[in-house]
């Protein structure tokens, strides 16, 4: 019966990014994060260093849209979240929505919320990790104590 037990549970990196929080939606996506099922582990606003931003982001150095990214996300404080839960990676990607918010599908975060400023970045809302490896690199910059 082995093949019916659960795999482990995972933990993933959410951001609400400066204009979730901003705009007040960093409750309603904390909402749907805990609506879907999933745990929260570890909650913290702050306002993120460029140092922070830079590691963070590192495998975007060099596109176009990097120095905007790091200067909005540095712009204001954006609350960031440890979450818990089988699949929780793939999960949250899911409940995100596609990086455009006015291509995001409805029912989605950016779908629902994500408005296109027309800028030089997409301001859309949420960040979450993209794989194991991603997760663990990105909860170990953002909570080094977990
Ligand atoms: P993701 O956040 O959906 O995983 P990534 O490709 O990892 O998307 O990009 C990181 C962030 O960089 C995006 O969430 C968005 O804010 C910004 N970004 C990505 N691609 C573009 C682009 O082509 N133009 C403007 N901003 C972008």
């Amino acid at each position: 019966m082995s093949d019916l037990t659960s795999p482990p549970a995972e933990r993933t990196l959410i951001l609400v990014k400066p204009d979730g929080v901003a705009r007040g939606l960093a409750g309603e996506i904390l909402r749907r994060v805990e609506a879907k099922g999933y745990s929260l582990v570890a909650v913290e606003l702050r306002t993120a260093s460029a140092e922070l931003l830079g590691a963070h982001y590192a495998e975007h150095e060099g596109k176009p849209f990097y120095p905007p990214l790091v200067e909005f996300m540095a712009s204001g404080p954006v609350l960031a979240v440890v979450a818990e839960g089988q699949r929780v990676i793939e999960g949250f990607r899911a409940l995100a929505g596609t990086t455009d918010p006015s291509s995001a599908a409805p029912g989605t975060i950016r779908g629902d919320l994500g408005r296109d400023w027309g800028l030089k970045v997409q301001q859309n809302l949420v960040h979450g990790s993209d794989s194991p490896e991603s997760a663990a690199r990105e909860i170990a910059l953002w909570f080094p104590a977990l």
